[in-house]
């Protein structure tokens, strides 16, 4: 946008004092923040409000995101990058004397997600916007984020993250927009006496309203402007008399109070089968209610309208797609069929059968008995159709009603006309294993989409030091292309460039390292390899595999404390999910082995371990940069991509990998010198189970180093630890490690032992950081949301 340095700071002044009647000098950090923000969202609104009436009038068709997940982080930088004034106002904020950084830190992050699938979704949003693609966000507007997680005496701790607190700058409520939505009730079929169709009937209902609250997705210097909307609930007019009491009326707003109700219980489990109808319900019924401003044939809605199901929460936008065309718009039921299954399509995130939901039939005919009735007659009409030409027991494992459950990846499947993966493996495991019966029945529908990320926030945001290395050597190209970045392969055996990179890498872990201080009192040198692991905590990502080498350091170091190896420093960044308990006694040992280790005087630093608390994107921004190498270590088979080694490695971390997830398309990209792969394959992970002759006992038994080193999780090496140590270790010996971390043990250690060395070689470890940051560029979620355009959606750029 074209916009100078004076005018800036006038309007800034102007809107502080329309916003809060004071002076710059008197205003906290906040009310900055809130000022700046609410003059960027004006100057944003234009090309917002304009790529809306260009769609409309252009009949552009939309790909309507919808995802139970938002994780965008802070908004305010991307915002200003994205615009091309970042620069200006920070240069306009200090020579006003204002601290830009401080201000921007006000933001708080708006973190409606858990790990990488929220994130994932940010990043598409970025990108399409960027890619000058028609996206729209569909989502919850929780109240509380996540969680915010703190540590006590080592435990995780949850805390309400009540990010609404002071407002949200960004959102634009858009009360013309609201819907209602239909819960519980009786619905019965009557004949319509003209027409001869069943019309349904509703009996006491409950209502409840869907109110839309809007963010701007901003292009990077392209104009577009897309939009996030997220859905909050309220008691409409009408139904006000039904709720006397402050409970009631309460509970009705904890319906869209926090991501993931606790699912160990079934009032949880219920309260997330609303939130998921809830805002599947809302966002389709004002999809329908746009398309038909358009006044076309509601049959060529598919034409006009893509909807993506992102993981199976969204899945009954299948269902409930069906029932807005046949009971709302009258069409016919095949047609309707017709017309659900080309606008859908769905995305599969995780192999975990945890993650692929299914409700109790008399939960879901309870709650949403129309949509049950629906959900009955699909189910019928396949069965039908395809057991005249399948076996019976395919058809019988693969319908959406079974064992009185609603599964709802079947419905997904069934109801849409794609269904991809996120990483090349994941992708083929969907065809060959985890839904092989669907890729019999419709081998057409299946596909790959690799993840990718937001590069911009990755790089130009988050990293400054190599942005602007990057700059010097190889131009500004790769700042809005970023497959450029490629260019800095003709650089790889340039010494200066590489002792270049090496610096920008040294500040930003100086950088980490004053924070790691500041949060956790604990002193690191950055002449140690910053060793990170960050990611959500489970037990097939294996954060105890990385322990295990920890706590083999330790020991090694104990019995030898003049033993050469380059000091280290462990890095890790997770939440346990509240319920979770094994993820959350992972966190306590990991808290008492920092204890012990950090505090042991005769490991003379060597070795130090931080676990920084609550682990969201903010922070990943200050990791990310500064990590010297990228633990990747989930079993292979079980990461469906990852996204943090892409981040990581285009950062310059040398990644320590299974072959799993997209680990195996960054070493293709690297080549396998530039990366440390290590442990079973695939294959052999399958052999085990098809053998079914793991004996995890039998390996610990016979191991004396695994042995040595396991012990210590019961043997009193660590501290306060008896009975999340004793669950570790039950967890690994008695129900015969799950995800095989023991038999990966030797061959991991080996791996970290071949860092060490690499490390110890500065020439070509910088040689092998160039080579990673100069081939991440391919992992650009602007080029992933490309293909979901074209093989997809059938969406065309605007810009
Ligand atoms: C899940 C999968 C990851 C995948 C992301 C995005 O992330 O492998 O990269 O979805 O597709 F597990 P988490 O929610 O587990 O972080």
């Amino acid at each position: 946008m074209k916009l100078t340095k004076e005018q800036f700071q006038k309007d800034f002044k102007d809107r502080l004092h329309h916003k809060f009647s004071i002076e710059t000098c008197d205003a906290n950090s906040v009310e900055l923040f809130q000022s700046l923000g609410s003059l960027i969202k004006t100057y944003i609104s234009g090309d917002w409000r304009e790529d809306r009436l260009e769609q409309q009038r252009n009949q552009q068709k939309i790909a309507f995101y919808f995802s139970i997940e938002f994780l965008p982080g802070k908004m305010l930088k991307s915002n200003l990058l994205n615009l091309g004034i970042l620069d200006l106002v920070r240069d306009g904020l200090e020579e006003l004397g204002l601290d830009f950084e401080q201000i921007a830190e006000a933001e708080k992050d708006m973190a409606l997600g858990n790990g990488g699938l929220g994130r994932l979704a940010s990043c598409f949003m970025d990108s399409l916007a960027s890619t000058g693609l028609p996206g729209f966000g569909n989502g919850i507007r929780y109240k509380y984020g996540l969680f915010k997680q703190e540590f006590i005496d080592g435990y995780q701790v949850e805390l309400p993250d009540a990010w609404l607190t002071t407002g949200n700058i960004w959102e634009v409520r858009k009360d013309h927009e609201k819907v209602d939505v239909c819960f519980e009730g009786h619905v019965w079929l009557k004949e319509d006496k003209q027409t001869g169709r069943l019309i349904p009937v509703y009996e006491n209902p409950r209502i409840l309203r869907a109110v839309p609250y809007d963010t701007a997705m901003v292009g990077f210097r392209n104009e577009q402007v897309n939009n996030l909307r997220l859905w909050d609930i309220e008691i409409p007019e009408s139904e006000e008399r039904k709720y006397y009491s402050i409970n009631e009326r309460r509970q009705i707003q904890d319906i869209t109070g926090v991501l993931y109700p606790d699912d160990s219980t079934y009032e949880g489990r219920r309260l997330r089968l609303i939130q998921e109808y809830f805002f599947t319900s809302a966002g389709l019924q004002t999809i329908v209610k746009r398309f038909k401003k358009l006044n076309l044939p509601i049959e060529t809605i598919h034409e006009k309208i893509a909807v993506h199901i992102n993981d199976t929460h969204p899945s009954l936008a299948v269902a409930e797609f069906m029932r807005i065309l046949v009971d709302e718009e009258g069409m016919e039921w095949s047609q309707a069929w017709l017309a659900t299954v080309r606008t859908m399509s769905y995305t599969n995130h995780t192999i975990m059968s945890e993650a692929l939901e299914k409700w109790p039939v008399d939960m879901v005919k309870q709650l949403i008995p129309r949509v049950y009735q629906i959900i009955e007659e699909i189910d019928h009409r396949f069965v039908t159709e395809m057991s005249t030409k399948f076996d019976g027991d395919l058809v019988e494992r693969t319908r959406i009603l079974r064992d009185g459950q609603v599964h709802m990846a079947h419905l997904a499947i069934i109801g849409s006309h794609s269904t991809n993966g996120v990483a090349k493996i994941h992708s083929d495991l969907l065809k060959d294993v985890v839904l092989h019966d669907f890729y019999v029945l419709y081998p057409e529908r299946f596909n790959n989409k690799t993840n990718g990320i937001a590069l911009r926030r990755w790089s130009q945001i988050s990293n400054e030091p190599l942005s602007q290395v990057l700059d010097e050597t190889i131009g500004e190209s790769w700042r809005s292309d970023a497959e450029k970045i490629e260019l800095l392969m003709a650089y790889k055996d340039d010494k200066n460039v590489q002792e270049k990179l090496a610096q920008a890498k040294k500040l930003n872990k100086q950088r980490l390292a004053d924070y790691i201080f500041k949060t956790t009192g604990v002193k690191v040198s950055t002449n140690a390899i910053f060793d990170v692991q960050v990611k959500r905590l489970h037990a097939y990502k294996r954060q105890q595999l990385k322990l295990l080498h920890i706590m083999k350091l330790y020991l090694d170091l104990k019995q030898n404390p003049e033993l050469e190896i380059p000091p280290r420093v462990f890095i890790f960044g997770a939440k346990a999910a509240p319920s979770y308990y094994y993820a959350k006694a992972v966190i306590k040992v990991i808290n008492e082995v920092a204890n012990l280790i950090n505090n042991d005087k005769k490991i003379q630093d060597k070795l130090k371990v931080v676990f920084l608390p609550n682990y969201n994107v903010s922070l990943a921004e200050i990791i990310v940069p500064a990590a010297d190498v990228s633990e990747q270590i989930s079993l292979a088979s079980k990461e469906a991509s990852g996204t943090s080694n892409m981040k990581l490695m285009l950062n310059g971390a040398i990644t320590v990998a299974t072959l799993d997830g997209a680990n195996i398309e960054i070493k293709d990209a690297v080549g396998e010198e530039n990366i440390v792969i290590f442990g079973m394959d695939k294959d052999r992970v399958y052999q085990y189970y098809r053998e079914q002759n793991y004996n995890a006992y039998e390996v610990y038994n016979s191991d004396l180093t695994l042995k040595r080193v396991l012990n210590t999780f019961v043997d009193g090496t660590i501290p306060n630890i008896v009975r999340e140590g004793q669950e570790l270790f039950d967890a690994l010996i008695k129900y015969n490690d799950e995800y095989f971390t023991l038999a990966d043990f030797h061959s991991y250690i080996e791996a970290q032992e071949k860092i060490d060395l690499l490390y110890q070689d500065k020439a070509k470890w910088n040689k092998m950081s160039l080579i990673n940051t100069a081939n991440g560029g391919r992992f650009s979620s602007d080029h992933t949301v490309k293909r979901y355009a074209e093989d997809i959606w059938g969406i065309v750029a605007m810009k």
